[in-house]
């Protein structure tokens, strides 16, 4: 039996020190199978108990089977920690360093001209205006002659226009053709406003595009006055800018309105005093207005002894400059991120 106990401890002295080198998987499973498989060295062991003395084997029987419980345990110890040396090891490939500082993500913005376009639409929501749009190829009726403008009027010179299909289909060079657009279809009251691109075929310069926007806004009512126009745009300069801002009204000429007039407001960067942006002259101008001309309410089939209209026209792009203090008009279609990232 003392034979038998120190090949027991040999083998078990073996099997701990094979097992502590054993370090991946493969080795542990050949492991395994070495000592306690069905062939392996324990097993061996167990079968050469049928020569003992029958009063020796269950002594034999218990101290094999200790030993076997000890190797298993001592094996799954190793499993796990090589299990855990394993993941420690992917951790470590795949590690992350968070103190890197993040990439910057690069959203979009709407554009300095949409973001004025709404707000200007909105104010003149509030004021009891709806939105309405018009087509930007038009018809030289609905741009020139329904306007009270016949093609020999001198008055066309005010507009240098885009054909595209001379002389009768052009690149609209203001919104106002859409005021006529709206009549035709609507009978009073009518109140609007329509955003939208203009064209006009003349040289760039830093207050004037090819290419801009203008709102044209446009009511009609039994009884409207100057008063009335006076009134909401009155209003509407003081929201846009500043609620005491000063409005300048000055007579205008536009064919298609009856008196005719031009709005400018105080400076709001120098407050009137004069500078680089007002050209030194204390004021701004924004739009064009005036009592929509009976020729034109007659040609939509209204009847002027009944009611009586007021339109204006501003440029939106102008109205933005003022507001954001912009001096250059080309900077908006100049795709800058510089500056177009100002108003993200
Ligand atoms: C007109 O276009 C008239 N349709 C306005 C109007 C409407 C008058 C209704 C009466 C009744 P005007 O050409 O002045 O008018 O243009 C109006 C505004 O558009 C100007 O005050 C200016 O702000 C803007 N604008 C005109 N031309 C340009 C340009 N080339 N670039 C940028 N903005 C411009």
């Amino acid at each position: 039996m003392a034979s038998l106990a120190t090949r027991l401890e040999t083998l078990r002295q073996q099997a701990l020190q094979e097992l502590n080198t054993a370090s991946d998987e493969p080795a542990l499973a050949r492991w395994r199978n070495t000592y306690l498989g069905r062939n392996g060295a324990l097993a061996g062991h167990m079968r050469s108990f049928s020569q003992l003395a029958a009063e020796d084997r269950p002594a034999a029987g218990q101290a094999a089977n200790a030993l076997k419980r000890a190797l298993e345990t001592a094996f799954e110890d190793r499993e796990g920690r090589i299990a855990a040396l394993a993941l420690d090891a992917r951790f470590e490939a795949q590690r992350i360093d968070v103190t890197l500082p993040a990439r910057r993500l690069h959203t979009g913005a709407l554009h300095p001209t949409t973001q004025m376009l709404r707000r200007v639409v909105s104010i003149f929501r509030d004021l009891g205006f709806r939105e309405t749009e018009g087509p930007e190829v038009e018809l030289d009726w609905y741009n020139f002659e329904a306007l009270n403008i016949p093609p020999d009027h001198p008055a066309r010179d005010m507009w240098d226009t885009f054909y595209v299909n001379p002389p009768a289909v052009l690149l609209r060079t203001h919104t106002s053709p859409v005021q006529v657009r709206m009549m035709e279809k609507t009978q009073p009251p009518v109140r609007v406003v329509v955003p939208g691109r203009c064209y006009r075929y003349e040289a760039q310069d830093a207050s004037h595009e090819w290419m801009f926007h203008q709102v044209e806004g446009l009511a009609v009512d039994e009884g409207l006055t100057m008063a009335d126009l006076k009134g909401v745009l009155v209003a509407f300069a003081q929201r846009i800018f500043w609620p005491d801002t000063q409005c300048r009204f000055r007579c205008d000429y536009f064919p298609f309105v009856e008196p005719g007039m031009e709005l400018a407001v105080q400076c709001p960067i120098c407050r009137g005093s004069g500078c680089r942006v007002c050209k030194q002259s204390g004021w701004i101008e924004l739009l064009g207005a005036g009592m929509v001309h009976p020729k034109v309410l007659r040609k939509v089939g209204y009847d002027p002894e009944k009611v009586s209209g007021f339109a204006f026209g501003m440029g939106l792009e102008r109205i933005a400059m003022v507001a954001n203090t912009i001096d250059d008009i080309r900077l908006f279609h100049g795709n800058d991120l510089r500056f177009l990232q100002q108003f993200a």
